[in-house]
């Protein structure tokens, strides 16, 4: 088989990327390790940034997003019960859509034409300086594609990266001592904004799919067990966190999925060795409290494509020369953001009594600085390329 593009990995970057190339006539296959029920049923992300529902509708695949996705225009946060809105529209005039990674990723897979190739076992890159190729199993049968570049959209735990050369690599890497609980219920959502809780029991996060459907998530030690959790102590731990009204309004159901996400934040440098190019979670990891990862990861294939394309189309190397420090540059700002909300809104075990005075005078002086929720607000929604 040849292709001019193979992509390791169906997540949102890699079906993003397949759908930009194929729609602009550049030839791509996708290698998918798993099912494709098995990928739409990971429940992750939430929460869509003006730039990813705009590459929605690039990609011809907006239509049910505009329709059933909510736009919310502030979130709430909350420090020990006293609470402060964000108010993006009033701010920035900018909002986000509350819209499922699983459905972005249906919507995706439904928009594609060319060929994605699920089920692919062992899949290995070779040859990424030279003319590079992809080896895989499927069904039991071991094949081979050629092509002129990979992009590596496999996530964090994939190959790609791991077919560097660890001398060409740079990693930076901070793992945090805590992991979120998750949990998704049939219940219309507590409030219709998001609210980021800090409370000294731990963190909270009320977030939701739809009117009938919530997200809602508790900070909780990196060795907790999703085991020692039933329902009813999932419910009893997040009201304790809330302020009191919010609590009082809680509906609370069987959970329909409860899982826990590590939180860690992650960049390799620098994103192409060869013809290999790094995109999504393959490449860097934000802690999932400023919502930042899959807008990352669309961001970088957003980038991407249109480098892939200037080179298979109008012969130019400028865009895949020029890709990764200019997704980096995005990137670190992101990272940096999501840093800071997630240590603005834990219970760190070092934190001590100075520490929460500080996480505190933090709170405050967002609740009375227009400029810092200004600030707030433009990389909340997505800081302009
Ligand atoms: P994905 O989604 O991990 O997809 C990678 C795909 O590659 C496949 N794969 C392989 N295929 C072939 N061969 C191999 N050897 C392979 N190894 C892996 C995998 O099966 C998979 O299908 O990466 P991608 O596409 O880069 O997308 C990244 C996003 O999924 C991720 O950043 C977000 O989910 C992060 N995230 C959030 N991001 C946001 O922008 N807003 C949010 O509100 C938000 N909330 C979250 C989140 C992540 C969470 N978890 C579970 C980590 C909330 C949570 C709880
Ligand atoms: C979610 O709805 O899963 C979600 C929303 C906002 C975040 C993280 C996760 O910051």
């Amino acid at each position: 088989m040849r292709s001019q593009v193979v992509i390791i990995g169906a997540g949102p970057a890699g079906l993003m990327l397949g759908r930009l190339l194929e729609l602009a006539g550049v030839d791509a296959v996708i290698l998918e390790r798993k099912s494709a029920d098995y990928v739409l049923g990971r429940i992750r992300a939430g929460v869509l940034e003006q730039g990813t529902i705009a590459l929605m509708d690039r990609a011809q695949a907006g239509q049910r997003m505009h329709a059933e996705g909510l736009v919310h225009q502030g979130v709430e946060l909350s420090f020990d019960g006293d609470s402060q809105r964000i108010d993006f529209a009033a701010l920035i005039d900018r909002h986000v859509m509350v819209y499922g990674q699983t459905e972005v990723t249906a919507d995706l897979m439904k928009a594609r034409q060319g060929r994605t190739l699920y089920e692919a076992e062992d899949v290995e890159l070779h040859d990424l300086a030279g003319k590079p190729f992809v080896t895989f199993r499927q069904n039991g049968v071991t094949q081979r594609i050629d092509c002129d570049f990979i992009a590596g959209c496999d996530g964090f735990h994939g190959v790609a990266r791991q077919s560097v050369p660890a001398s060409a690599l740079t990693t930076f890497e901070r793992v945090y001592p805590f992991g979120w609980l998750g949990v998704l219920v049939d219940q219309p959502p507590v409030a219709d904004e998001l609210i980021y809780a800090h409370h000294e029991r731990g963190f909270a996060l009320c977030s939701q799919r739809s009117h009938t459907r919530s997200r809602y998530y508790v900070q909780v030690p990196t060795d907790e067990k999703v085991e020692n959790w039933s329902d009813d102590r999932f419910w009893d731990e997040l009201r304790l966190r809330l302020n009191p009204a919010t609590a009082e309004a809680l509906k609370t159901g069987v959970s329909i999925e409860k899982s826990i996400a590590p939180l860690r934040s992650f960049v390799a440098e620098p994103l192409r060795f060869g013809k290999l190019f790094l995109a999504g979670d393959a490449a860097h990891i934000v802690p999932p409290t400023g919502a930042k990862g899959l807008n990352l990861a669309m961001s970088d294939v957003a980038v991407l494509a249109d480098a892939l394309i200037e080179h298979c189309v109008e012969k130019s190397s400028a865009g895949i020369d020029a890709y990764s420090a200019k997704v980096l540059a995005r990137i670190w700002k992101a990272e940096r953001f999501s840093w800071w909300m997630t240590s603005l809104l834990h219970t760190f075990p070092d934190t001590g009594s100075f520490g929460r005075r500080i996480q505190r005078a933090e709170f405050d002086y967002l609740s009375g600085s227009l400029a810092a929720q200004q600030s707030l607000a433009e990389n909340y929604t997505g800081l302009p390329d």
